[in-house]
């Protein structure tokens, strides 16, 4: 019997009844980031041809303008939301300031969009795994221009998350606070197909992933942690493999299907971490709390935190919920 397929429109469509409000025009949002995904995915594919087509900054045989991947993929989801009509605003790493949509569509858009548009900037030339990561929030300010209040509100407040990752296969991720589920691109019909339904992080894990080459910078209680991740114990199935790709989708998407920490802690190069809290950060601490996991910046949760600026840095520590609280108590430890 052929297995019955659900791509993500349908999946979006029977969800609907998820959110707490404005349903359909959620789903027209989502919709539309899915449609961006799918244009960014084609030219993450042939990014090795660029160099045959044309160098990056000049045109193409076919006298096209050849852009950079990662600001082809701002303008690709820019783009898609301003023509959806349901955002008003976008905060993009690629983007100073906030990119404010003169909506012609819809002139009461109630959404704003923090997004990465392609995260993993050193791994985009060498063919290894890059990433999308969004966070969707309802506007706070009651008409007109968004503005900066509407993009400093805590994750608690997020009310969509997700990524995309361009891997060997790409998978797109979301949460609308109703579980986390994975839907996988088939290139043949051009869809992304439920794949990974209700997914679950394990509540501890034998991985950890960080940057080992900033060890000297690093305050002395990851230090620990990482020396205890490292240690030989057989209870625990210590030492842990360590694991870390350099592209945060990549190392958060592996630690979630099998469980494990990520980790970029402050190091004295960069007291807050290098992460940025509002479209890298706060996106995977909804996805990973609703898998069942936690994220926190070495005291507390990210989700809490009160953002002061667009984008502001913070030291991460996300996955397996055992593993969290145990760098947690190392950190406390060192601080006491
Ligand atoms: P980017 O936004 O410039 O791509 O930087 C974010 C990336 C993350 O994907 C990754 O986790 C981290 O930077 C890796 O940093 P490092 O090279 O310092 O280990
Ligand atoms: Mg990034």
């Amino acid at each position: 019997m052929r297995q019955k397929v659900t791509t993500l429109g349908q999946f979006i469509i029977e969800r609907q009844s998820d959110f707490p409000f404005a349903k359909g025009e959620l789903s027209r949002l989502l919709r539309d980031i899915g449609i961006a995904a799918k244009l960014v995915n084609r030219e993450v594919n042939k990014a090795g041809l660029v160099d045959i087509l044309g160098e990056l900054g000049t045109t193409n045989v076919q006298g096209e303008s050849v852009k950079k991947l990662d600001v082809f993929a701002n303008d690709e989801f820019i783009s898609a939301l301003s023509s959806g009509g349901e955002c008003c605003a976008v905060g993009s790493e690629e983007n100073e300031e906030i990119v404010s949509i003169q909506n012609q569509v819809n002139k009461d858009a109630k959404y704003i969009v923090c997004i990465d548009p392609l995260d993993g900037s050193s791994n985009i030339d060498v063919n290894v795994s890059i990433g999308t990561i969004f966070s969707i929030y309802r506007r706070i300010t009651p008409s007109g221009h968004a503005d900066l209040t509407d993009f400093l509100q805590k994750g608690t407040e997020q009310v969509a998350a997700g990524y995309v990752i361009y891997g060997s296969s790409t998978m797109l991720v979301y949460t609308t606070g109703r579980g986390v589920n994975g839907f996988t691109l088939d290139p043949s019909i051009g869809e992304f197909c439920l794949s990974h339904p209700d997914m679950r992080i394990p509540e501890n894990g034998k991985i950890y992933s960080i940057n080992e080459g900033n060890y000297v910078h690093m305050p002395s209680g990851v230090k620990s942690y990482i020396k205890y991740c490292q240690e030989e114990d057989t209870t625990t199935g210590r030492p842990f493999s360590s694991r870390y790709i350099g592209s945060l989708v990549a190392d958060f998407h592996r630690n979630l299907l099998k469980g494990g920490i990520f980790m970029y802690p402050a190091t004295a190069k960069s007291p807050n971490g290098k992460l940025r809290l509002l479209y890298e950060c706060n996106p995977l601490a909804w996805i990973i709390e609703q898998a069942g996991g936690k994220a926190s910046d070495g005291q507390g949760r990210i989700l809490e935190l009160k953002p002061e600026s667009l984008h502001q840095r913070t030291p991460l520590f996300i996955g397996s919920s055992k593993m969290v609280e145990m760098a947690e108590q190392f950190i406390s430890k060192q601080e006491a």
